[in-house]
C-alpha cells in the first residue's frame, strides 16, 4: 500500500509515536508564525520558558488583527512582541504588512515542511503542500523552544477532486460546497488531502482558499499537493529555491475517500449564523444588503482582489451599499497601485482598508442595526462582526463584487461575462515591513507597557472536585462566544483580568460575576465545544475565574488542547443523553480523579442536587493526563523539563 502525501512529510519529521490513527506522536516543527492577538500571550509563555534563542528554523511574528490603535494598549502589545522577537531571534512583521496566512504563504511557507501557528486559519499554507496546523499559544511557545509539536494522529481524508468550475465559480463555492456537505463537524479528527485532475485548475491562491476553510470543517488541517502550479507561484514570488515536488503515491491508503465533481457547484453562500449552513445562491431568496466585505485570509490574494476590481470597471457601488475592501499583503496593495485597479476600486466608491485582519475580526466597519453583511470571510458567527443583530453571509469574491452594483446577493452567472485577469510574470517582494533579527540578540530588552499583565497559573490537579454548575450551554458554542472579539475587547488579549469581565458575554452577561460569586466550579458543553479559534483566552480567562472541569458531549480539537494546557480537566459524558440530567447551579463533585486519568477507568460525577451518579471519561493521552495533574503545560514542564 502506498503512502498519502500527509503520511510522508509527518513520517519525515517524526519524533515521536508511530504514525497509526489516535496514537499520540511528536513531530519536528520548521516553522511557526503567530499574530498580536494570540502572540502577546505565546511571547509572555516563551519569555517563561527562560530560553536564549528558539530552535525552529524560521518563526515569524505578524501583527495583523488588531492594527487600529484607539488608545495605547495595541501600540504596547506591538512593542511588546517586537521586542520579544529581537531577543528570541523571530522574524517580526509590522502593521501594515498584511494578514498572517496570506503573508506566510507568499514569503516563507514551504512544501514538505511542518509548520505550527497559534492561529486556527494557518492551514492555508496547505495550499501549497505545507502541513500547517493551528495550534493553542503555550503549544507554539513549546514549538519555538523545543523545535517540536505533540498531537494524536488524526485520520486521512482524501478529497478527490473532478472536473473543472462553471464559469463564475471559484474556489470559496467549492469550500462552501464541502462545508454544506460535511458540516462543521464533518473534518473533526481528520486531515483532508486532496487529489484528483481538478486541482490542476486551482491556482495556488485558490488552493490556499480551500485548506483556509478546512478549520471551519473542524479539520485538523488540509493540504494540496505541490506540484508545478506551486512551483509557477513560487517562482513569481522569487522563492523558485523553496519549491520541491510532492504527491501521495497513487495506491495511498487513506482512511476516507470522497469524492467531489468540479463541474457541478454552482456560486454559493453560507447563511447566518454557521459556515455549514450553506445553500446554492440560486436557491436564495431576493435579499438586499447593507455592507460588502471583501479581504481576510480567505480572499485577500492578488487574483481575488483583480477580478473584483475588474467586475466594478466602469461601475457605481449601489448607493445603500458600503463596500470595503482589505488586502491581504502590502504586496497585493503595492501591485494594485502600481496596475490602476486600486484606482477603479476607489472610483466605483469601494472603501479601501489596511492590509490586515479588519472587519473579520471586528476590528471596525461594524454594520448598522439589523444590517445584511455580505463577506468575503470564513466565519459568521452572530456578533462576530461587532454587530449583535446583524446577519453575515458568506460568498466568494465573484459574488459580492456583483452584489456591490446590484445592492442585493447576486448570483455572478447571470451578471455577463466573467473577467480575465493576467496574473504578473512576478510579484512585488519587498522587505520593507519586516524587521529580520540581528546578530547582538542578548543586547534587546523586552519591553512591558502597562497593558501587559501576568496571565494565570493553573494549580496541581486536586483528586476530589466540587462546585456548582456555573452555565450549560447548547451545541457549537464557539470560543467567540467564549471571548468575544471586537474593537472593544481586542486591545485587552494581554490582560485577561480586564478580558474575565467579558467572559461568555454574548450568551451569559453577567456569567464573571456568578463565577466570583461561587469562587469558580463547572462549565456544561454541547457538542463541538470551543469551536472556532485558537485563541487560548477562551481557556485562560474561565481559568482565572475558577472554572476546573468542562463537561461536554464533544470538544473541538484546539480549544480541548488549550484546556489540557490551562489544567482545566475536559470531560465527555459516556451517555450524551446524561446532559439533560445536569442544570444550572446544580451542585457537583467528582472524585477520584488522579486515578481515573490515569488508569483510563472513567470518572464518575455525583450530581448532589439530583442524587444522581453520571459516568464521564477523559480521552486525552497519558500525557497530557500528566500535563492535568501537573495543573498545566508550564507546570508541566518545569517538573519534567518537558
Ligand atoms: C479568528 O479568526 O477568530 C482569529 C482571531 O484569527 C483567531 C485567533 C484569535 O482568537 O486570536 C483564530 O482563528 O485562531
Ligand atoms: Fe484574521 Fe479573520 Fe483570518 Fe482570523 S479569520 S486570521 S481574524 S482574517
Amino acid at each position: 500500500m502506498g503512502k498519502s502525501l500527509v503520511y510522508k512529510i509527518l513520517e519525515r519529521n517524526l519524533l515521536s509515536g508511530n504514525l497509526t490513527d489516535g496514537s499520540e506522536i511528536s513531530v519536528k516543527v520548521n516553522q511557526t508564525l503567530t499574530q498580536d492577538s494570540t502572540g502577546t500571550m505565546v511571547y509572555l509563555q516563551l519569555a517563561a520558558m527562560d530560553i536564549q534563542e528558539i530552535q525552529t528554523e524560521l518563526s515569524v511574528a505578524y501583527i495583523d488583527h488588531n492594527t487600529l490603535q484607539a488608545g495605547f494598549e495595541n501600540a504596547d502589545d506591538h512593542e511588546f512582541i517586537k521586542t520579544c522577537a529581537a531577543k528570541y531571534g523571530i522574524i517580526y512583521s509590522k502593521p501594515g504588512n498584511g494578514i498572517c496566512h496570506q503573508l506566510h504563504l507568499e514569503r516563507f511557507a514551504k512544501p514538505g515542511q511542518v509548520l505550527i501557528g497559534s492561529d486556527s486559519h494557518t492551514p492555508t499554507c496547505g495550499g501549497i503542500g505545507t502541513l500547517s496546523i493551528g495550534a493553542g499559544g503555550l503549544d507554539v511557545a513549546v514549538a519555538m523552544a523545543k523545535g517540536y509539536y505533540f498531537f494524536k494522529m488524526p485520520k486521512v481524508m482524501n478529497i478527490e477532486l473532478v472536473g473543472s468550475l462553471q464559469s463564475w465559480v471559484s474556489a470559496k463555492d467549492v469550500i462552501l460546497y464541502i462545508l454544506k456537505r460535511l458540516s462543521v463537524k464533518g473534518g473533526v479528527g481528520f486531515i483532508i488531502e486532496y487529489s484528483g485532475e481538478g486541482i490542476r485548475n486551482l491556482s495556488a491562491t485558490d488552493r490556499a482558499t480551500i485548506t483556509n476553510m478546512g478549520a471551519e470543517l473542524g479539520a485538523t488541517t488540509s493540504i494540496f499537493p505541490s506540484d508545478e502550479i506551486t512551483k509557477d507561484f513560487l517562482t513569481k514570488q522569487g522563492r523558485s529555491q523553496d519549491f520541491v515536488p510532492l504527491t501521495a503515491d497513487s495506491d495511498a491508503h487513506y482512511d476516507e475517500k470522497m469524492q467531489i465533481n468540479l463541474d457541478e457547484i454552482t456560486s454559493m453562500c453560507a447563511m447566518p449564523h454557521s459556515p455549514d449552513h450553506v445553500k446554492a445562491i440560486r436557491d436564495i431568496e431576493v435579499t438586499k444588503i447593507d455592507q460588502v466585505a471583501i479581504g481576510s485570509c480567505t480572499n485577500s490574494s492578488y487574483t481575488d482582489l483583480m477580478k473584483v476590481a475588474r467586475i466594478l470597471e466602469g461601475k457605481k457601488v449601489h448607493p445603500d451599499v458600503s463596500l470595503v475592501v482589505s488586502p491581504g499583503s502590502s504586496s497585493i496593495l503595492k501591485m494594485m497601485s502600481d496596475n490602476g485597479a486600486l484606482g477603479t476600486l476607489i472610483h466605483a466608491g469601494a472603501r479601501i482598508l489596511e492590509a490586515a485582519c479588519g472587519p473579520c475580526i471586528g476590528m471596525g466597519q461594524a454594520p448598522k442595526s439589523k444590517a445584511i453583511s455580505l463577506r468575503t470571510f470564513n466565519r459568521n458567527f452572530e456578533g462576530r462582526c461587532g454587530t449583535k443583530d446583524a446577519s453575515v453571509f458568506l460568498v466568494s469574491p465573484e459574488t459580492a463584487a456583483c452584489s456591490a452594483i446590484t445592492g442585493f446577493i447576486t448570483d455572478p452567472s447571470l451578471y455577463g461575462e466573467k473577467p480575465v485577469i493576467e496574473i504578473p510574470k512576478q510579484y512585488h517582494v519587498s522587505n520593507h515591513y519586516f524587521i529580520y533579527p540581528s546578530e547582538h540578540r542578548a543586547d534587546h530588552e523586552i519591553v512591558m507597557g502597562p497593558n501587559i499583565k501576568p496571565f494565570p497559573v493553573n494549580e496541581p490537579l486536586a483528586s476530589t472536585m466540587t462546585g456548582k454548575i456555573l452555565l450549560k450551554t447548547k451545541d457549537n458554542v464557539t470560543t467567540d462566544d467564549i471571548i468575544p472579539s471586537h474593537a472593544a475587547l481586542l486591545p485587552f488579549r494581554s490582560n485577561i483580568p480586564e478580558l474575565s469581565k467579558h467572559c461568555f458575554g454574548t450568551i451569559a452577561n453577567d456569567f464573571h460575576i456568578v463565577a466570583k460569586k461561587y469562587n469558580g466550579g463547572f462549565i456544561i458543553g454541547g457538542e463541538n465545544y470551543g469551536q472556532g479559534s485558537s485563541r487560548e483566552h477562551a481557556a485562560l480567562v474561565p481559568l482565572y475565574l475558577g472554572i476546573k472541569v468542562v463537561i461536554a458531549k464533544s470538544f473541538a480539537r484546539i480549544h480541548k488542547a488549550n484546556l489540557i494546557n490551562a489544567g482545566i480537566l475536559p470531560l465527555t459524558f459516556v451517555n450524551k443523553k446524561d446532559y439533560l440530567c445536569l442544570d444550572e447551579l446544580d451542585d457537583l463533585r467528582i472524585s477520584e480523579v488522579l486515578s481515573g486519568l490515569k488508569n483510563h477507568k472513567g470518572i464518575t460525577l455525583y450530581n448532589k442536587t439530583k442524587e444522581i451518579l453520571i459516568p464521564l471519561q477523559f480521552t486525552g493521552s497519558e500525557r497530557d493526563a500528566a500535563i492535568l495533574a501537573a495543573g498545566g503545560y508550564l507546570n508541566y514542564a518545569k517538573q519534567s523539563n518537558f
